[in-house]
């Protein structure tokens, strides 16, 4: 989802708009600074009221509870990093402890993760590796308080003030069924982002699931809510049920130099085969692919890419977060004693 805290080393990937703000919003917060309510404020909350959020007298005590942060300002403004390599990016995703917690993960919830991956046709280990990946399987969800968070980017930080915005009113306008616990005790990301999976407020109404059904959608403590968001998730944007996700190819020495934009499949593996990126493993010749190509320990990798590929790349657009979610979903599932799906 959007910066958890996995994601600062994503940054260089994926967010090149965060450049556009380092050191201009640093200045003259101290460590946090209690909410103004000026006119802006004042405005969003009649705008949430007329929606059918809370009243706006409520809004704006909830407002006026929000300390702005210095701390996120700093976090969402750091300069990028320079862009990784995969041979770089892939060991800070892939280490023995995150296959083996995801392996003790998976075992222990094993029954649970497959009926929500039949449900939703999503593969199990998926699932699994998206939570690893986000939050070390539910350790590290973020300490922020969201309102703080949402507040401090949607009132503070013009660069991205029209998205946060967006977010803050979702957040008050999921109302209870959407919310396991008041708006202001919330915590999450230094931008918002809530729970095992790390969803944004508006994620959470499009998306999240009340799995177990007890009215309320409990993305810290409910492994059933959790896991089916996930999977929901993914359903949503076209997963495809026990299709492949990746294949490695072998590039000629003549192959067609191309220009790759965006993930979406595109050209079937025939064509990419006559292209000269051959699957190494067997691959239905009509199934769209695209191509993919990263730096790796031993040099260039080349891969076709699935529309479940693609799919991965909607919950982070960067291809490397795609390929690492993958890559630590073939691990947890080969530990596990299962056929990757
Ligand atoms: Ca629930």
């Amino acid at each position: 989802m959007y910066s958890t805290p996995m994601q600062a080393l994503l940054r260089a990937a994926c967010a090149p708009l965060l450049l556009l703000a380092g050191g201009l919003f640093a200045a003259g917060l101290g460590s946090a600074a209690a909410a103004a309510t000026g006119p802006d404020e004042r405005a969003f909350a009649a705008e949430v009221a007329a929606e059918g959020g809370p009243p706006e007298a409520e809004v704006l005590a909830i407002l006026a509870g929000a300390k702005v942060q210095q701390s996120i300002l700093d976090a969402i403004a750091r300069p990028a990093e320079k862009t990784r390599e995969w041979k770089d990016y892939r060991p800070i995703f892939i280490t023995e402890r995150r296959i083996d917690d995801g392996v003790g993960f998976y075992r222990a919830n094993r029954v649970l993760l497959d009926r929500v991956g039949t449900k939703y046709g999503v593969a199990p280990e998926a699932i699994a590796s998206i939570i690893g990946v986000e939050t070390s399987y539910g350790r590290i969800t973020g300490s922020y308080r969201v309102l703080d968070a949402l507040v401090t980017l949607a009132f503070h930080y013009p660069p991205r003030a029209p998205f946060f915005r967006g977010e803050l009113k979702q957040l008050f306008l999921l109302g209870d069924k959407h919310l396991a616990y008041p708006i202001d005790e919330l915590k999450g990301s230094y931008a918002g982002a809530m729970g095992w999976g790390q969803f944004m407020p508006t994620s959470i109404a499009k998306w999240a699931v009340d799995e177990d059904g007890d009215g309320r959608i409990d993305l810290w403590t409910s492994l059933p809510d959790i896991t089916a968001s996930v999977a929901n998730y993914l359903a949503a944007h076209g997963w495809e049920h026990g299709q492949p996700v990746t294949v490695r190819a072998q590039a000629a020495a003549d192959a067609r130099p191309l220009e790759v934009q965006g993930y979406e499949p595109v050209h079937t593996v025939q064509q990419m085969e006559a292209w000269g990126y051959a699957p190494v493993e067997r691959a239905s010749a009509e199934r769209p692919a695209t191509l993919l190509a990263l730096e790796g320990e031993r040099g260039r990798e080349h891969w076709l890419t699935f529309r479940n590929f693609f799919v991965i790349t909607r919950y982070n657009r960067s291809p490397m977060y795609a390929m690492a979610v993958w890559q630590l979903a073939e691990e947890i599932a080969r530990g596990a004693g299962r056929a990757p799906s």
